[in-house]
């Protein structure tokens, strides 16, 4: 066929490949494999381009490393519980179980039409009991060993959603889903008990070196280790000590007052006689007011003297004890250390009091600060410690742990770990969620701790709902008014109990679904663990940045969980981490409904075939980046196919099967090193995630090839022979259709994602290497060695992919990109 006609041809081998199971993992049982994952989608109505691009980037490795010979596991399946469903159902009474699976087969249409490669056996959907039983097993087995607890505590209250949600999801006070008042609500519920891993996970973020650093950052962030120390100053005149907590004991000799919260239990006992009413008074009025007044931004510091002195447990020197406003007596021991040279709240309250101020930490650089009368503000950077005994000329760092130490060696305190991280409460006042497996008897439970529900019961289904009576979005949880289900006899002693009305957080549903895909329908367990020793953990993990602290630290969480409970043998599920860049409508703006931008992937697959709509996503930009649609690079990139096609065909009736044994010079041989050129570049680009310069090189070798002009000898032919041969190989991953179309026409036998990725002949691709000094705002960072006639976009990959690079650039954004031929790049950013 002369014109390229995608239509014509795409639906022909997307059945084709299901047909023939190419995609199957365990079809290579013998080969090492890849387990390639895009985070599962919320079935929503229609697919967007954030989602093609998604299940593009992990597509492309899914059918590089077949080539490659692996086995592969690359599958897909629904989140399919969940709020917009529900909230939907409360609109307009559609029960979410029919929306969702209709959801689920226009999506699922929309995905086949672009011809990835999944595995369409091993699809999960969360919210078929087959699946969410065994989040409620997981609950079991967590609850038997402490990792699941019921609590009373504060919860964010959406007064819009009408359920619990996570801190994550309160935007500035409001619900990050439909903009509704957040609002404290005291409630039961029912917690993970993640901080039990806190340490863990924060010391394991150190083996991650193939994830972003921004994730990383923002996981250790989150669980906010603080390393302190509690020191004892005893009161004079008393046998008593009153124990400080500081994260700043290398401050410790500059401690000029300490402080008590008023309601600490030392203060009836130490104040003086002639200072009692003084303090009595002042506690009074403390314990009168809340926390947000006692601690508003704007509420002043005030604070009144006990008449008692403590002694430092390093130089047994006196200081006056206070007691004040800002001291809560809820967190540390309730006492401070005050060291106002070093501290700003303290500097405020010793300028207020008149109280001494000494310095005894200088800052590293050598600068000087002025004596303490003279201070103007505190200096609460770390430094090097002066007029600190033994200590004096230690850095802030050593003179911590050496502190810590000899407290704990004299008995006089320790040091101490806290962390930021909480608890994951994930109970949910919702219907369209795993029912929580727990039942309430008056009888055997009158604490109401809940008896779980026996493993052999599970699942416990979600009941059938007159959805508009149940669904309403006020008054109770759904679950509970459905008396049918809620009423059931007590596991224990058969009589009258009600279960839990509460579903689990749909998070949990995604802490391990990557483990489901392995045996979707193993009944014995969540998962079959022979296949977990097989497959696990995840190779390349897609998504979006936005899940950098929930999702992805959740399922870290629960894959230590999987291996606690002898499942799996991993201790991460995850070895390398890919977040994808936005896909932003051709006005800049994130393709949204609300700036009508949206480009719907189904019009482009219509109109120019899913290969273009493929190849121009990944050609638009690097993974990581955001890029603006643009129309007419969906244009270029068609073009650009159809290039592909036409020398294909031209080339076709004389060269398909032309062979030739003797040596290629001339012509030929250009034609040789052209094809093998692309082949080396694009394996290349694949590997360092560069897929738009991947595209850019199979483009550059198209037009070296046309460059050729027409094959006249049996050497050029055969030569032109092999390129088309290679040109179908590199276009696999990108434009499978038209790579199996061509592969076909020139005597191909099998897909061409069942050959195995050429090597390229390395005599072919030698090129001149030249240096090329890599810069970061005019400042050297790095030296490259690219090709000397490497396109700029190639030169710039590899000034990207530069580990000293991409250090000198992190948290910046880039401005301007300098490009000097043959010499230097600069990376201008801010
Ligand atoms: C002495 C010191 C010197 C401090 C210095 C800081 C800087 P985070 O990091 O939030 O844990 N603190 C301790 N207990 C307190 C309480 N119950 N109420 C109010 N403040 C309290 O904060 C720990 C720091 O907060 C501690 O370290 C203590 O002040 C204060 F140059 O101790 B610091
Ligand atoms: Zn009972």
């Amino acid at each position: 066929n002369e014109r390229y006609e995608p239509q014509a041809i795409e639906g022909k081998w997307q059945t084709r490949w299901d047909d023939a199971g190419i995609f199957r993992a365990g079809r290579r049982p013998g080969a090492p494999k890849k387990y390639v994952l895009e985070m599962l989608p919320y079935p929503s109505g229609k697919m967007h381009m954030g989602h093609v691009r998604n299940y593009l980037l992990g597509d492309v490795y899914a059918r590089y490393y077949w080539m490659q010979g692996f086995d592969v596991l690359h599958p897909l399946g629904w989140d399919a519980l969940g709020l917009p469903a529900e909230n939907a159902a409360i609109k307009d009474g559609v029960h979410p179980a029919v929306r969702t699976a209709e959801n689920i087969a226009s999506f699922k249409k929309e995905v086949k039409s672009l011809g990835y490669s999944y595995d369409w056996e091993r699809e999960v959907n969360t919210s078929d009991p087959e699946y969410y039983r065994w989040n409620q097993w997981f609950f079991i087995q967590m609850l038997e060993r402490g990792l699941v607890y019921r609590r009373f505590s504060k919860v964010n209250w959406c007064t819009g959603c009408h359920t619990v949600i996570a801190n994550e999801q309160v935007k500035d006070g409001v619900c990050e889903r439909c903009d509704s008042p957040v609002v404290d609500k005291e409630m039961p519920e029912w917690a993970f008990r993640i901080t039990r891993y806190s340490q863990e996970l924060l010391e394991a973020l150190d083996t991650l070196k193939e994830w972003p650093h921004r994730i990383t950052a923002a996981q250790r962030n989150w669980i906010g280790r603080s390393d302190g120390a509690e020191a004892d100053f005893r009161v004079q005149g008393h046998d008593a000590a009153l124990r400080v907590f500081t994260t700043r004991v290398d401050t410790i000799f500059g401690c000029t007052y300490v402080v008590l919260a008023p309601d600490h239990k030392l203060v009836a006992q130490v104040t003086t006689p002639e200072r009692r009413a003084e303090v009595e008074a002042f506690a009074r009025r403390m314990a009168a007011q809340s926390k947000t007044e006692r601690l508003g931004e704007g509420t002043e510091k005030e604070g009144v003297f006990t008449g008692a002195y403590a002694e430092n447990p390093f130089t047994g020197q006196a200081v006056p004890i206070w007691i004040a406003n800002f001291v809560l007596s809820d967190y540390g021991t309730g006492a401070v250390m005050s060291v106002p040279a070093h501290d700003e709240r303290d500097f405020a309250f010793a300028r207020k009091y008149s109280l001494p101020v000494k310095v005894v930490i200088q800052p590293a650089s050598g600068d000087k600060l002025p004596p303490g009368d003279k201070l103007e503000a505190a200096y609460t950077e770390y430094g090097v410690l002066e007029d600190s005994g033994a200590y004096t000329g230690q850095t802030s760092e050593q003179a911590r742990q050496a502190m810590a130490a000899s407290l704990e060696k004299d008995g006089k305190g320790k040091a101490t770990v806290t962390y930021r991280q909480k608890d994951w409460g994930f109970s949910r006042q919702r219907y369209w969620g795993t029912p929580i497996p727990i039942v309430y008897c008056e009888k055997c439970d009158p604490e109401r701790q809940g008896i779980p529900v026996p493993v052999d019961q599970l699942p416990v289904r979600l009941p059938e709902i007159d959805t508009q009576a149940v669904l309403t979005g006020k008054g109770e949880p759904p679950l509970a008014k459905v008396a049918s289900w809620v009423n059931t006899p007590c596991p224990k002693c058969g009589g009258p109990a009600r279960r839990e009305a509460e579903t689990m957080d749909t998070f949990v549903d995604s802490c391990w679904y990557f483990a489901r895909y392995l045996s979707p329908h193993y009944d014995a367990a969540p998962f079959d663990p022979k296949e977990a020793q097989r497959f696990l953990p995840v190779d390349i993990y897609v998504g979006g940045p936005e899940h950098a602290v929930m999702h992805l630290l959740y399922f870290r969480f629960w894959t230590r969980v999987m291996k606690l409970l002898g499942l799996s043998p991993v201790d991460e599920p995850v070895t390398r981490l890919i977040t994808q860049g936005i896909v932003n409508g051709p006005d800049a703006r994130k393709m949204s409904k609300r700036w009508g931008n949206v480009v719907a992937p189904s019009s482009i697959v219509q109109k120019y075939g899913a290969d273009t709509a493929r190849a121009y996503v990944l050609f638009a930009g690097p993974p990581e980046r955001d890029f603006d649609w643009s129309d007419d690079q969906v244009e270029g990139v068609f073009r650009f196919l159809k290039r592909v096609w036409t020398l294909a065909a031209t080339h076709q009736a004389a060269t398909a099967t032309a062979t030739h044994d003797g040596p290629y010079e001339g012509k030929a041989l250009e034609i040789r090193r052209a094809a093998h050129k692309t082949l080396k570049r694009v394996g290349e680009a694949i590997e360092r995630l560069s897929f738009n310069t991947a595209i850019a090189g199979i483009m550059e070798g198209v037009n070296a090839l046309y460059a050729q002009g027409t094959p006249e000898t049996a050497a050029e032919k055969a030569a032109m022979a092999e390129a088309v041969r290679l040109l179908t190989v590199v276009l696999t991953p990108f434009a499978p259709h038209i790579a199996d179309e061509i592969a076909e026409a020139y005597g191909g036998k099998d897909f061409t994602v069942a050959q195995s990725w050429p090597a390229f002949d390395p005599a072919l691709v030698v090129d001149d290497v030249i240096p090329y000094a890599v810069q970061v705002n005019g400042k050297l960072r790095a030296e490259i060695r690219v090709p000397a006639d490497a396109a700029e976009a190639d030169v710039r990959a590899a000034a990207e992919a530069d580990e000293k690079v991409q250090a000198a650039l992190a948290g910046k954004t880039l401005r301007k990109f300098v490009f000097v031929p043959k010499r230097l790049v600069n990376f201008v950013a801010t």
